[in-house]
């Protein structure tokens, strides 16, 4: 399988995570890239390749315009407000005062287009999340020209960033750039099947009131799990997009078992839906030793994992999201895909 990654992911390198009061190294790190490449070595997977420049057109057709302006000026304008850190949102409209004015100054605009505190803007933030981006585009179009299984290595991550907003380590929506790009190239009917530990609220988002790309996640249950706020299993889109969206919250010390009875009733939806193409928001922070996360799944399973998606028999292409168990994040990913070719 060929693997598309991008050397500029390495221009995100926050230094600060809100984490438990206090600011720590994020967990989503460079490293974790390195680690990945390292397994896919090991397992030669494939060929590595580096992205072609796709542009900014699907870009824009997913992301809002001002949220894209501010992306590209937001360290800079942090800086020239004589801030000292990395730039942390720290007032939002929130429930009791629900403006949708887009503030002036960078603070207010801060608040506006982040969803989750945990997560800083740093030098670098927005290139790196544009490279991101391109490596979820090419991995698209590879798939669009009929590559069977692609894994488009991302970095930062995208499946928590709205149309306008961003947090949870995410910037842009790779996964769903991905999705529309296939829509664009011949695909009538797309599926994003997010199996990230955490809920893919950006992606669903993104897609609510569409019928022509499905959306389905299991993840930790909100009640206990971040994002808190999406990803319920009354959720199953509005308008045109009721019934395309399907959520399989998970309690506390889910063992592969109990995730495989979801991921059974999940691909029911998949098939009868009758899909062009697949993508996977492939996070392995389900794993059991992650350290922010509370599901239990063990290096092994992830084989298995990679062969029950290829029984479905879609052109797939895997997206990367989280995983911060970083000794194992890169035999775990690959484990997916290695699987995912031996049923293929
Ligand atoms: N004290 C992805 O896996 N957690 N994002 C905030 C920590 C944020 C995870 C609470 C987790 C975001 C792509
Ligand atoms: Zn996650």
């Amino acid at each position: 399988m060929e693997t598309i990654h991008s050397p500029k992911h390495a221009l995100r390198a926050s230094k600060t995570e809100l984490h438990g009061g206090e600011l720590v190294t994020p967990f989503e790190c460079p490293e974790r890239v390195a680690y990945v490449l390292k397994a896919i070595e090991s397992a030669r997977l494939g060929e590595v390749s580096p992205p072609d420049d796709m542009g900014d057109r699907i870009i824009r057709e997913i992301h809002d315009a001002g949220y894209l302006d501010f992306l590209d000026s937001a360290w800079r304008e942090w800086e020239a407000a004589g801030c000292k850190g990395e730039a942390i949102a720290t007032v939002w409209p929130s429930r009791s005062m629900p403006s949708t004015k887009v503030p002036d100054f960078i603070e207010g605009k801060l608040g506006y287009y982040c969803l989750a505190s945990e997560t800083s803007i740093s030098a670098g933030t927005a290139e790196a999340a544009y490279a991101a981006a391109q490596v979820a585009l090419t991995g698209a179009e590879r798939l669009a020209k009929g590559a069977r299984g692609v894994f488009s290595l991302c970095r930062p991550p995208g499946h928590h960033a709205s149309r306008d907003q961003f947090g949870g380590y995410c910037f842009l929506n790779n996964a769903a750039l991905a999705a529309q790009h296939l829509r664009k190239s011949g695909c009538e009917r797309v599926v994003v099947l997010d199996v990230d530990f955490h809920h893919g609220n950006g992606t669903q988002q993104i897609f609510y009131h569409r019928d022509d790309v499905m959306f389905l996640s299991l993840h930790g249950d909100p009640l206990a799990a971040f994002p808190h706020f999406l990803g319920y299993a009354d959720e199953h889109g509005e308008g045109r997009g009721e019934g395309f969206t399907h959520n399989y919250p998970l309690p506390q010390g889910t063992p592969y078992e109990r995730w495989c009875e979801a991921f059974e009733d999940a691909r029911k939806h998949i098939v009868s839906y009758g899909a062009d193409a697949l993508v996977v928001s492939l996070g392995v922070d389900t794993f059991e030793k992650d350290p922010i996360s509370f599901f239990r799944l063990s290096s092994e399973d992830y084989s298995d994992m990679g062969g029950r998606i290829a029984g479905m028999g879609l052109p797939s292409l895997f997206v990367f999201e989280g995983g911060y168990a970083i000794d194992e994040i890169g035999v775990n990913a690959v484990n997916v895909l290695t699987g995912f070719e031996a049923r293929a």
